[in-house]
């Protein structure tokens, strides 16, 4: 197979391990080129740093796009998360049609919620808007909390059954996407996994394993790009999803006595893990 090239498009927080800062790290060691265009740039996350500073880099995105155009340059995947306003989620359709190669395979993180809640400065509208990105995706992979939020589904936080699960992620499928990659999912005490149905399956597949004790910041990013590096290495949706759950929990195992880093998860302990699993 000749060489992938991929763009992912999210904003860079300068400290706190999340979105660019994980993404190019984690592609790479999947022996993937990796293109980023940053929507934003910040001096840390929002997830419970105050006062931090954001650049937003809206009005340089599609000079950025349309000199990518003049140049043929093209991309095998476009992989997005976090992004700041509606607007660049309209830029970020339109850069689906200007530079996606053949068989550009589209996946589409809305980084926007977690445990009911949406991260600060996102609206219902937002919600909304992140759904009909959703529609033009290939596969799609949300929690279920920003499931929920873009389906206009309930939130159930804990003793939902599978016909909620399934529900949702039929909800999920209805807006567009081909498939869709639950993450989160546990229907039983000390199991977590991911779900995975694409549209005419059956059945959900599922991929479960063990619960932590403590919850680590920046786990659905470092999930996400471990799964597109997974996927575009053409592992199924389903053993991406395993090879980035058990990426993501080496991290959130590395940073579980460590106090002092609330703010992300040490996903750089288990990067040897990946390279071994993707690079032969
Ligand atoms: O991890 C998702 C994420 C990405 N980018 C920014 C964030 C967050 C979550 O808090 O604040 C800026």
């Amino acid at each position: 197979m000749a060489d992938q090239k991929i763009l992912t498009v999210q904003d860079i927080s300068c400290v706190g391990q999340c979105s660019l800062t994980v993404a190019l790290p984690i592609i790479s060691a999947c022996g993937i080129e990796t293109c980023i265009l940053p929507s934003a740039v910040l001096s840390t996350h929002t997830g419970g740093f105050t006062g931090y500073t954001f650049r937003d880099l809206t009005d340089d995105i599609d000079g950025i796009v349309s000199h990518w155009v003049k140049e043929g340059i093209t991309f095998d995947a476009i992989y997005t998360g976090y992004l700041g306003s509606k607007r660049q989620i309209e830029l970020v359709k339109d850069m689906f049609n200007r530079v996606a190669a053949d068989q550009c395979l589209k996946i589409v993180d809305p980084a926007m919620a977690d445990h009911g809640k949406l991260y600060y400065g996102f609206d219902e509208a937002f919600a909304k808007e992140m759904g009909s990105l959703c529609g033009v995706a290939d596969i799609v992979l949300p929690n279920i909390t920003e499931a929920a939020m873009m389906t206009g589904m309930p939130y159930v936080e804990k003793n939902y059954d599978e016909a909620y699960i399934r529900a949702l992620m039929d909800s999920v499928l209805a807006l567009g996407a081909k498939t869709v990659v639950l993450t989160g999912v546990s229907y039983r005490e000390g199991e977590l996994g991911a779900a995975v149905l694409s549209r005419g399956d059956k059945e959900i597949s599922y991929y479960f394993h063990e619960r932590l004790a403590k919850n680590c910041h920046g786990t659905g990013d470092i999930f996400a790009s471990a799964f597109v590096g997974a996927a575009v290495k053409g592992r199924s949706a389903l053993e991406a999803a395993r090879i980035a759950a058990d990426f993501t929990l080496a991290g959130m195992k590395a940073t579980q006595d460590d106090e002092a880093h609330w703010y992300g998860t040490k996903f750089e302990k288990a990067l040897p893990m990946l390279v071994n699993e993707l690079n032969h």
